[in-house]
């Protein structure tokens, strides 16, 4: 029998690669180039399986009907850039790669929060451009995080892994969002309240940190309207998908003082990020950092890989989600 003809579509972990390369007849990108949409639409007629990432999007012009493809094996938790009706249409199934990334996106929420808290990204351009010369009593004061209060929007892994910090870190009061109810245990483990919506959580919190899902459904979550909901105090952390977030009314807000700070490490049109955004002293900017380790980056690799197996070997895969 020859072996599964397989893309993956970005340079992965030397050690993830060894692995394909033994099992597969697989395809790898050591330049590390992004696919144009037309190499997607060509790959999709002559692999058996793609390994993509967020940098590949998977749409309907993409995955059609009658092609070779039969299954994406998505490197990372979020998977809105592949249309998944559009597979389940094609029958093709996919997968992506949860939990072994939550411990690392909670880690760079957290470490935004406290940036924009403390004002770290503003202290470390004043002290690099020259500008400290000393101690002063009122110097890039901040808002202490310890006790305040954090709104969380998604309850899932990511989500319960930023309650973790908040409360047995830093001692905040966690407030919940969740389109489901949360078991009353589950809140527990966080000294967490569940709200009734959304609405009612914006104006309760210091610090929003989202941790939802992105994708139609959840495109602009956070709108003007929303915004407006928040204390003027609050600072909005977005670690989920830039979609979540109306950016151009996130800069309006900053600038007009009606919120406090933001902390991103995902965009609208990543790679851009706005001019408005990038003038802001209030905003703690990243470069889509979440998973970003060696340890995640390996464990996402291989959990791809896991799924990819499974399904090769006529088992179901254990992160399917179509
Ligand atoms: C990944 C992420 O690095 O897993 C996710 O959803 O946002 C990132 O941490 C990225 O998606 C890789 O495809």
């Amino acid at each position: 029998m020859p072996k599964p003809k397989v893309l993956v579509t970005r340079a992965w972990p030397e050690a993830v690669e060894a692995r394909l390369k033994a099992n597969y007849d697989v395809t790898l990108n050591p330049e590390d180039v992004i696919h144009s949409a037309s190499d997607l639409r060509a790959a999709a007629g002559e692999y058996d399986a793609i390994l993509p990432t967020v940098t590949d999007r998977l749409g309907a012009d993409v995955i059609q009907p009658g092609g070779r493809l039969r299954f994406i094996g998505n490197c990372g938790v979020g998977y809105s850039h592949i249309d998944v009706a559009a597979a389940k249409a094609a029958g093709i199934v996919v997968s992506n790669t949860p939990d072994v990334l939550s411990d690392c996106t909670a880690d760079i929420a957290m470490t935004l929060l406290l940036m924009v808290a403390r004002r770290a990204g503003e202290g470390e351009r004043f002290l690099r451009a020259g500008l400290w010369e000393g101690w002063r009593p009122g110097q890039l004061i901040g808002r202490k995080v310890s006790g305040a209060t954090i709104g969380i929007v998604g309850f899932g892994r990511i989500g319960q892994a930023m309650a973790a910090r908040a409360r047995h870190g830093f001692g905040m009061k966690v407030l919940v969002q969740n389109r489901s109810p949360i078991a009353p245990e589950v809140l527990a483990a966080y000294g967490a309240r569940q709200v009734a919506s959304l609405d009612e959580l914006l104006p309760e919190v210091d610090f929003l940190s989202l941790h939802c899902p992105g994708g139609a459904a959840n495109r602009h979550l956070i709108d003007a309207r929303r915004l407006a909901l928040m204390r003027p105090d609050a600072f909005l952390i977005n670690t989920a998908r830039g979609e979540v977030v109306d950016e151009a009314a996130l800069a309006e807000a900053l600038a007009a003082g009606r919120l406090a700070g933001a902390g991103l490490d995902v965009y609208e049109e990543e790679p851009k990020v706005t001019a408005a955004l990038m003038g802001m002293e209030n905003a703690a900017l990243l470069p889509h950092l979440g998973s970003a380790t060696r340890e995640t980056r390996d464990a996402m690799g291989h959990r791809a890989v896991d799924n990819l197996d499974a399904f090769f070997a006529g088992r179901e895969p254990p992160d399917r989600v179509a």
